[in-house]
């Protein structure tokens, strides 16, 4: 039987674009290129995509492919492809929910430590020889011994942040849309009063239309001149030049982001400031779970092409489609 023709966008891992191609007649895009890359002939042929490394899923890409049936997400976040689209044509999304929960919180956590306890810097000081020259690093002003986190976006992954911060004896409170039932971490309906009450805030928020620059200069304000963010969510939903103004300042203490609002680039003001630790978004990048990541990407669409059924669909492409 013929293969099903997909198309390949993005980046992904090596291992599952091999598994794809042993699975599926695919067309591979790289770098960023324009939906006319796509031949008219193939582009008629094309009934699924695995999408990878964030790559633009539109209007004009959902358009150009009449037969598209299914969009499978490298990642649990899929900002950036057109759902409002996808569920106007009936073409199902998924993602890859639980598979990389606790590695981004493993992340989560390496990145909180680093900001508060200075570990990049205190790293920079022994390998340029400052250690044997001056002596020790500084005591660090910032510690996690008389902190409280407030967790904005307690999901899978801001559960998995909590319970390593339990183990770690911190004082966690958190803010959603609604309260989840059965945890035991004090809820604020709002996201400037919960940066009132605590000095550390992390962003663990999928990056939509709501929450797009919710970390403004108030919510800056209000975290104090102790305050350390961290953000592994989006970076669409801190506004970055108040953060820049904010780290500037010394209205915060100090922030540490795995995520920023126009991904490579990041902010040349960043680069100069010390009070900030930057990571290139690699809160899932292990070979593992970027591996297991895959598997589900794929196991996805055969699940989607041999008996019409997702595994994992977003909740904006529910499945069974609502009549
Ligand atoms: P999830 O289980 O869907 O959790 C999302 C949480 O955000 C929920 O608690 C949800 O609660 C809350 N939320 C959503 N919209 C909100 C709003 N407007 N205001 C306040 N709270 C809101 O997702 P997850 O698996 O934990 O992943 C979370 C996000 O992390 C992803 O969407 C992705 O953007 C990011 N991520 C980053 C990396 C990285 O490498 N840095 C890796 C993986 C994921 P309510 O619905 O009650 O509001
Ligand atoms: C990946 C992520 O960086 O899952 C997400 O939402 O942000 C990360 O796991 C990404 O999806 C792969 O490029």
């Amino acid at each position: 039987m013929a293969k099903v023709d997909i198309l390949v966008p993005g980046l992904l891992p090596a291992k599952s674009v091999e598994t794809l191609r042993g699975l599926f007649a695919c067309h591979r895009l790289e770098g960023h290129v324009g939906v006319d890359a796509i031949p008219a002939d193939v582009a008629g042929r094309i009934r699924g995509i695995a999408r990878g490394g964030h790559f633009p899923v539109g209007r004009d890409l959902i358009d150009r492919l009449p037969a598209l049936e299914i969009i499978a997400n490298f990642g649990v976040g899929y900002d950036g492809i057109d759902l409002a689209r996808c569920a106007e044509r009936g073409i199902v999304v998924t993602n890859t929910p639980d598979v990389l929960t606790e590695e981004v919180a493993d992340t989560a956590l390496g990145l909180l430590l680093m900001t508060v306890r200075e570990l990049s810097a205190a790293e920079r000081h022994l390998r340029a020889g400052r250690w044997e020259r001056e002596g020790t690093y500084r005591l660090t002003p910032a510690t996690l011994r008389n902190r409280t986190v407030g967790i904005a976006g307690l999901g899978r992954i801001g559960l998995a942040i909590a319970r390593r911060l339990d183990a770690m004896n911190v004082p966690v409170v958190y803010h959603t849309r609604s309260p989840k039932p059965g945890v035991p971490y004090r809820y604020y309906a709002d996201l400037i009063d919960m940066a009132k009450a605590v000095d550390t805030l992390i962003v663990v928020l999928p990056g939509t239309a709501a929450t797009r620059g919710a970390v403004d200069a108030a919510v800056l304000r209000a975290l104090g001149p102790d305050g350390i963010l961290v953000n592994i969510g989006r970076g669409s939903v801190v506004d970055e030049p108040a953060l820049i103004e904010a780290l500037r300042s010394r209205t915060i203490h100090a922030a540490g982001l795995d995520v920023f609002a126009d991904e490579p680039r990041v902010p040349a003001e960043l680069f100069d400031l010390d009070n900030v630790v930057l990571l290139p978004h690699v809160g899932s990048a292990s070979v593992f779970t970027r591996d297991a990541m895959g598997q589900l990407m794929i196991d996805n669409l055969t699940s989607w092409f041999e008996a019409g059924k997702p595994l994992t669909p977003v909740p904006e492409t529910p499945w069974p489609a609502k009549a």
